[in-house]
């Protein structure tokens, strides 16, 4: 009986260090592999977002800032959507070496919105002549805070959580960006036209995911600035060709 229950015990500790450390992805060389071009569109004429009041150092960062929630290019294109694949098991390597930037400018996280894969490095610049303090939480937990008082400093660090991560500073409450995490390399954000690329993928079939942060006002802050409702979060299914491309469209309304 005693042996039962450590057995017992054994599987539940496997299955909670399985729900704590997500999945193990497996890097190979990919052979024959396909793309994903995707596009993701603004259904209708796309609503004017109230701009977004700024209340530290107005003599450099301005008064107000347009608001970047939904960003709708010629076309209909929607900018700042992040497309990924659920869950792929194995594939492309990711790219170590590869560093992503964020720069904050003009009292903006530029750009707005980006990806990474886990554990690759994230540089932090200020290129402005102002205090900036970035934070980023993770799934609600703090994973990032620090202070960069100095114009063109730059801080390098790590993100190991893999998550949707709320990007904020500090010093000026209108700053706001985001940063998803994957644990495998099969992720992009979309451009000005609303495109994107996901390639190399090994031949299959795959769950896409597209996520907005959404634009549907559904309250305002202390200082009148618009919050925003949960993110818009799409899926479909994809057969990814050897060679070739699987084209995909995505609406949002
Ligand atoms: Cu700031």
């Amino acid at each position: 009986m005693k042996g039962f229950f450590s057995i017992i015990l054994l599987i539940v500790s496997i299955l909670m260090i399985g729900m704590t450390t997500g999945y193990a992805y497996d890097e190979i060389d990919v052979k024959d592999g396909g793309a994903i071009k995707g596009n993701i569109k603004f259904a209708g004429a796309a609503p004017k977002l109230a701009p977004i009041k700024v209340n530290k150092n107005e003599d450099f960062c301005g008064k107000e800032k347009a608001s970047e929630a939904l960003i709708v290019g010629k076309d209909g294109g929607v900018r700042y959507a992040v497309a990924y694949l659920e869950k792929i098991e194995k594939g492309k390597a990711i790219d170590r070496k590869k560093q992503t930037d964020l720069d904050q400018k003009k009292c903006l996280f530029a750009p707005h919105v980006i990806t990474m894969a886990k554990g690759t490095e994230l540089a932090v610049i200020n290129s402005d002549p102002v205090l900036h303090n970035i934070n980023i939480d993770v799934d609600g937990i703090q994973r990032l805070n620090k202070g960069q008082p100095k114009q063109n400093q730059v801080i390098v660090s790590r993100l190991r959580h893999v998550g949707q991560g709320n990007i904020t500073c500090d010093s000026h409450t209108h700053m706001r960006g985001y940063v998803m995490i994957f644990e495998h390399p099969y992720h992009a954000v979309s451009d000005e036209a609303g495109n994107f690329t996901i390639d190399n993928v090994p031949p299959g079939k795959y769950t896409l995911t597209v996520w907005h942060e959404s634009w549907k006002v559904k309250g305002h802050d202390d200082d009148g600035r618009p919050l925003y409702d949960k993110p818009v979060v799409l899926t479909k299914e994809v057969n990814v060709p050897a060679k070739g491309t699987a084209n995909v469209g995505f609406e949002l309304k």
